[in-house]
């Protein structure tokens, strides 16, 4: 009976760590690794279209000849995976939300998978540069100006992922192969401040490294939806910081960019300050901003479930100031372009 109780319990481990999938009926799909139809809690995320990290539904009910309740979900939750068969990775899907222990400003590792650090060589040492996000296994997206002074010196940059504590000394980092800048980017004046970094290796994707998505072009952020802007930027709360050296997240409303000019022309900018279009804005919170060394990270907004980039942090008159708004690229209006990057590069 005792041996019997042990075969059955090495049979269950077995079938949880090994990918064991065979209670549960295939149902059709695109991708090498199969889908399955299973109870909707059991479905992590929805499948990317050829390592694109875009989004592409899977999760409506009954759909693909499964049960009523059921979903063809290409990306099981984890322990029902096995950690060999990582690929495809789901865009999107944030981490475990940290709001308990010091307060909303902090994020807790893998809370947002696809936040990256790139880093400069300077001195025979790594600093901290800017941020950028994951959107494929071997893209990163930044700010153009984070990344201009490198198109030729792609051996002064890297890219660190798994990375959440600047003083961490565990990473994945990553060489650079290529630095693509949008071929209208202008630093003065700003405009079109969007950038791809193409990696020598793919990230390692999994728990803790995973892609954003990216919006469809036709998706829209209406004023006042709140987002999110991670990064390890200046914390607006504490002058000087130096110590505080975890990545950080920030509420914050998306502003329309007819306020945003209206408010920017209200500082040294003048009143006939036109915002490119290429921008767009949010915050405008006292103290609730992205500031120096932000630049180059994403914000993302929550729709169903899943994460989409709206904006990469660009640039902002001060930190925190009430009424005025920091100014991130309008990634929507890129989605071609990095599509066609995806093509060529991914
Ligand atoms: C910067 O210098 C910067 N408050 C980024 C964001 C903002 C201001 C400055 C927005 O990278």
């Amino acid at each position: 009976m005792r041996y019997i109780h042990i075969l059955f319990s090495l049979c269950l481990v077995l079938a949880v760590r090994c990918g064991n999938l065979g209670s549960f009926r295939e149902c059709p799909c695109e991708q090498s690794s199969g889908c399955y139809c299973v109870q909707h809690s059991l479905c992590r995320t929805v499948a990317t279209i050829e390592g694109s990290a875009l989004p592409h539904a899977r999760l409506n009910a009954t759909s693909h000849g499964c049960s009523e309740g059921e979903v063809c979900c290409g990306n099981l939750r984890k322990k029902f995976t096995s950690r060999a068969s990582r690929q495809p990775v789901a865009c999107g899907v944030r981490g475990p939300v940290y709001r308990i222990l010091r307060g909303e400003t902090d994020t807790g590792p893998g809370e947002f998978p696809w936040m990256l650090a790139v880093m400069k060589n300077e001195n025979s040492k790594w600093k901290f540069h800017c941020g950028a996000s994951i959107i494929s296994k071997n893209i990163a997206l930044t700010a153009a100006h984070c990344v201009d002074d490198y198109e030729d010196n792609v051996g002064k940059v890297a890219i660190r992922a798994d990375y959440w504590d600047l003083k961490d000394k565990e990473f994945e980092q990553l060489k650079v192969e290529k630095v693509v800048l949008h071929p209208e980017y202008s630093s003065d004046p700003p405009r079109n401040d969007i950038a791809l970094i193409i990696t020598q290796s793919n990230f390692r994707l999994g728990e803790n490294v995973s892609p954003v998505c990216i919006p469809p072009k036709t998706f829209t952020f209406p004023p006042g939806t709140r987002c999110i802007a991670t990064g390890w930027g200046r914390n607006t709360y504490v002058p000087n910081d130096t110590e505080d050296t975890e990545m950080k997240k920030v509420e914050v409303p998306i502003v329309s960019r007819e306020i945003c000019q209206r408010r920017l022309r209200r500082t040294f900018l003048g009143r006939s300050f036109r915002l490119h279009k290429s921008f767009m804005c949010a915050g405008g919170e006292s103290q609730m901003d992205t500031c120096q060394g932000d630049g180059g990270s994403p914000l993302v907004c929550n729709y169903k479930d899943y994460y989409f980039q709206a904006g990469i942090v660009s640039w902002g008159i001060g930190c925190g100031v009430p009424r005025l708004p920091g100014v991130y690229t309008d990634v929507t209006l890129y989605r071609d372009w990095i599509k066609e990057a995806l093509d060529l590069y991914a």
